[in-house]
């Protein structure tokens, strides 16, 4: 099955992303494997409220939602992957650690890479959620494919538009989507491209 992976920085929204996209995409329940189980929630407010936190590191186990993307010729099937958040450092917990080394695993045999970052914070330096070292490594992994693109989410906030011409600035040549996992700002886009590339 093709993998979308969702990669980024802790707290930038992948999960809430996730979650949203599934419901954009035409899903009906959110059905979710992580480490070996599968979980369902009726609604992406239900699940939201479990798997969505404002405090980092909210994901430490991959998330796979089995999803559909309809077009004219037919439908394609994919695996949208939310992963644990990425840091420069490696982290001091095991559990971070492993989350890390899990997501990196998937790196090459991902069909399309969707790298996050929080278009509101990628200018606050200490922030959690600023660009990083990490960041500038997923981007000069991630350009020598083609079917890269970054999220630049959090647009519904303020300092975003400032924050959006940094990420052009720093990712020069790579697609970019201005996106707001909150209001659904941008998700068309990432379903055209994702819809290319499979
Ligand atoms: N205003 C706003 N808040 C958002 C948006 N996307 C996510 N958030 C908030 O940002 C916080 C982090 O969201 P998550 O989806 O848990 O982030 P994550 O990248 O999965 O975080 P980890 O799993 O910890 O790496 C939550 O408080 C979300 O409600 C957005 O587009 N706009
Ligand atoms: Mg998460």
């Amino acid at each position: 099955m093709t993998s979308c992976l969702v990669l980024g920085k802790p707290n930038v929204g992948k999960t809430l992303f996730s979650l949203r996209f599934a419901f954009f995409l035409g899903a009906r329940v959110v059905r979710l494997a992580r480490a070996g189980e599968e979980r369902t929630w009726a609604s992406e407010e239900m699940a939201a409220r479990e798997l969505v936190s404002d405090q980092p590191h909210q994901t430490l186990a991959v998330q796979r939602l089995a999803l559909e993307i309809r077009a004219r010729k037919g439908s394609r099937r994919f695996d949208l992957v939310d992963t644990g958040g990425l840091t420069d450092e490696i982290p001091a917990s095991q559990a971070v650690r492993e989350a890390q080394a899990e997501t990196l695993g998937l790196l090459r045999q991902a069909g399309v890479i969707l790298h996050m970052v929080d278009a509101s914070r990628i200018l606050s330096p200490g922030a959690v959620e600023a660009a990083g070292e990490v960041d500038a490594q997923l981007f000069r992994f991630g350009r020598t494919r083609g079917a890269y693109l970054i999220l630049a989410n959090k647009m519904d906030l303020d300092g975003a538009t400032e924050g959006l011409g940094e990420v052009r600035r720093r990712f020069a040549g790579a697609p970019v989507v201005p996106l707001s996992a909150r209001t659904g700002l941008g998700f068309g886009e990432v379903k055209r491209h994702v819809r290319r590339h499979l």
